[in-house]
């Protein structure tokens, strides 16, 4: 039996998580939930699966939480989630939580010699190094869950990392792949918000739009599987059929496809090293595939995708800034304050006057990370 806590269970891979864990029946338990604001969700969730430990944002909800769920530990705030975290009765932490706030809870379990399945793109992006070399310490494995990095990951199972020529990332190229620079200047929130394939939360959905997602995709897979970024290529693919591919130095390209799931990945994920048939609804008809297209992706239209691969290659805080710079823009966007290509325009301009830090602590990132996000917020005072 596989014991599982899910740090955003409320949230879209959170959700998604359990749908899998319900299908999984007996052989996995949830030990654990934490969740943000959302209470109503997390009760129902507290009635159908009975874990032992809940952590929640604010103490207020925990009180009131334990009065109604008396054989339940509830936790609250950040030091509540770490304590979930850190639970190495646990087989497998799944982080889900967006944000920053997903960085100390991996290291923790980390710590604690728990495998971490990530679904948190922040973690990788600002402290990815800091992150692998306590994973490779620790001998935990990180298990990628997003759709991109678990198939690489997939594809790369049984070969010699020196065979690679090239990791392959493929990008559904967002709701603007064939859309003028000027109808993205005017693009209303709810065409952004109408991404073609995946059904993701929002902030990731603004993130595909632009593109930045894909370059924080780049990112992560630089360090989660030890790649200089010469070698990472991303390839527009709209059907989202081929989840991304690696091409070896024979010539061989081993790809991972099958239906657009997220359902998929995060399974995999949680029964690594083995595969099971799980929530698996529909069979995969190839014969129904016959207009897979691949482009190259246009760097000029979507700037972002390019800034991030020339500040991975830069290293230290500088994705860092990109990442803090775009989300608070991000946030600005959905509130309705700044024009969908203003995101552009905020984050561009705050690494262009951005000192690096390299070789960052921990605590250089969430100070960095908190000085980035104010100057962002001044920024946007502006436009
Ligand atoms: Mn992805």
């Amino acid at each position: 039996m596989k014991k599982v806590t899910i740090l955003g269970s409320t949230g879209s891979i959170g959700r998604q998580t359990l749908e899998v864990i319900e299908k999984l029946e007996e052989d996995y338990i949830i030990e654990g939930l934490s969740c943000g604001q959302n209470i109503e969700l997390l009760k129902l969730q507290i009635e159908k699966f009975h874990p032992s430990f809940v952590c929640v944002e604010n103490k207020e909800d925990a009180l009131k939480l334990r009065e109604i769920f008396k054989n339940i530990k509830f936790l609250y705030g950040e030091e509540g989630l770490l304590e979930l975290a850190s639970n190495n009765d646990n087989n497998v932490l799944v982080v889900a939580l967006s944000g920053r706030a997903g960085l100390k809870p991996t290291i923790a379990a980390i710590k604690n010699g728990i495998n971490v399945a990530l679904a948190n793109k922040e973690t990788l992006v600002t402290a990815g190094e800091i992150v692998m070399q306590l994973a490779r310490q620790n001998k935990i494995e990180l298990l990628p869950v997003d759709s991109e990095h678990s198939a690489i990951f997939q594809c790369l199972k049984g070969n010699n990392r020196s065979s690679i020529n090239k990791l392959l990332i493929t990008a559904s190229g967002g709701p603007f792949l064939n859309k003028t620079e000027e109808d993205m200047r005017h693009a209303k929130l709810n065409e952004v918000l109408s991404h073609p394939k995946w059904n993701m939360g929002k902030k990731i959905t603004v993130d595909s739009a632009t593109l930045m997602n894909k370059g924080l995709e780049v990112i992560e897979a630089h360090h989660l599987f030890d790649i200089d970024y010469d070698k990472i290529n991303v390839v527009i693919h709209p059907q989202s059929i081929i989840h991304s591919a690696v091409e070896y130095c024979d010539g061989s390209v081993i790809a991972q496809m099958g239906l657009p799931s997220m359902h998929i990945p995060i399974q995999y994920a949680l029964t690594y090293p083995e595969r099971v048939q799980g929530i698996k609804t529909n069979s995969f008809n190839l014969q129904k595939c016959v207009n897979l297209s691949f482009y190259e992706p246009d760097y000029i239209k979507f700037p972002l995708l390019k800034l991030a691969y020339n500040l991975g290659k830069e290293g230290g805080t500088m994705p860092l800034c990109m990442n803090a710079a775009n989300e608070e823009a991000v946030l600005a966007f959905l509130k309705g304050k700044i024009k969908f290509f203003d995101i552009n325009n905020i984050v561009l301009k705050m690494v262009e006057n951005y000192n690096n830090i390299k070789n960052p602590s921990i605590d250089d990132i969430f100070e960095e990370d908190k000085k980035v996000r104010m100057k962002t917020l001044d920024l946007l005072k502006s436009f």
